[in-house]
């Protein structure tokens, strides 16, 4: 409702479905098969994932919030006099609300998101929650479109990122990430960063696969969403979802396997499957704090303060 949203320059509707359809065009030609695990979030993609959140595998967003809580005095002792917070991925804003309830110091806040539906509802809610806080939301692709509006430009900067989202990411990937997080908003930044940590295998493995078949239906969704945008014609049933341990890169990784052998067309491109082949469409990496802070250091930050909840075992790292 009269919401404006701002975009990254030269960004339209139009280039970023020719975005998404070039990237698919090219995931389905590689060897092996891949997608970007940003093209899960369309309104249905947000929506599987707000539940997800809630099932009893699932345990990072409520291991991390119940940990927020904890530690909430202690990181808000961090966050400078007027600053701005600047979410990459905020989805929902849910956890963001622990530091805005523990900070009020916060001016304002910049929420950074691909789903232009989840940013809807998450700044509607906050609006009238905070009404103090400057709102000022940008939907993009947080890899590219991170920077502090002009209105709140000289003011301290709080850089949030919880839920693991770093994960997603392979280490050159991630390091480039936090590289351009540092040079955009400069050396006195703050970066607070959320990163699940190495486990049990089985409790690892039940989070992407949860019994009632929510994470399955969250990764067939991506097909269902070529199906609408792309002009696909995917039969999501003929994939399988599968949730693998990749022990030597430490990371879950979700699978979709083809059932039987196939040809599908998207943009009236053929592709062919074979019985048993699979498309690669996320990775999930697990960290331990000494592998976090060689990642962080990487990318040009230290860690300067580290909480590590109870099992299951989530971290929050205060980068500085
Ligand atoms: C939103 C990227 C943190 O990797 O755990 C949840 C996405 N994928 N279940 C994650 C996800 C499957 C999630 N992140």
């Amino acid at each position: 409702a009269g919401l404006r949203l701002a975009r990254d320059v030269g960004h339209s509707p139009d280039d970023d479905r020719l975005t998404f359809l070039r990237d698919t065009l090219a995931g389905l030609s590689a060897s092996p098969k891949a997608f970007s695990p940003k093209y899960f979030y369309d309104a249905a993609g947000s929506a599987l994932f707000e539940a997800i959140c809630v099932t009893p595998e699932y345990y990072p967003t409520r291991t991390e919030t119940a940990l927020l809580h904890d530690i909430a005095p202690a990181l808000a002792a961090t966050i400078p006099e007027g600053a701005v917070l600047l979410e990459l991925g905020s989805g929902a804003s849910d956890k963001t609300r622990v530091l805005l309830d523990a900070a009020p110091q916060i001016s304002a806040y910049v929420p950074v998101d691909i789903s232009v539906d989840a940013l809807n509802g998450a700044v509607e809610r906050l609006r009238s929650a905070y009404p103090a806080l400057e709102v000022h939301p940008v939907v993009g692709d947080f890899t590219q479109a991170i920077h502090v509006p002009e209105a709140l430009a000289g003011r301290p900067v709080v850089a949030f990122f919880p839920g693991s989202t770093i994960g997603n990411f392979v280490a050159e990937e991630a390091i480039a990430l936090l590289r351009s997080v540092r040079e955009r908003l400069g050396p006195d930044a703050h970066f607070i960063v959320g990163a699940d940590q190495v486990k049990p295998i089985d409790t690892l493995i039940a989070a992407y696969d949860d019994a009632e078949g929510v994470t399955a239906a969250f990764n067939r969704n991506v097909l269902v969403r070529i199906n609408r945008e792309l002009g696909g014609d995917f039969d999501p049933q003929a994939f399988e979802h599968r949730a693998v341990w990749n022990a030597q890169r430490e990371r879950i990784e979700m699978h979709l396997v083809s059932r039987r052998a196939q040809q599908v067309t998207v943009a009236g491109q053929h592709f062919r499957f074979a019985a048993g082949e699979s498309i690669h469409t996320e990775n999930s990496h697990k960290f331990t704090p000494a592998s976090f802070a060689r990642l962080a250091e990487a990318g040009g930050w230290r860690v300067d303060q580290q909480w590590i909840s109870p099992d299951p075992a989530f971290g929050i790292f205060a980068l500085l």
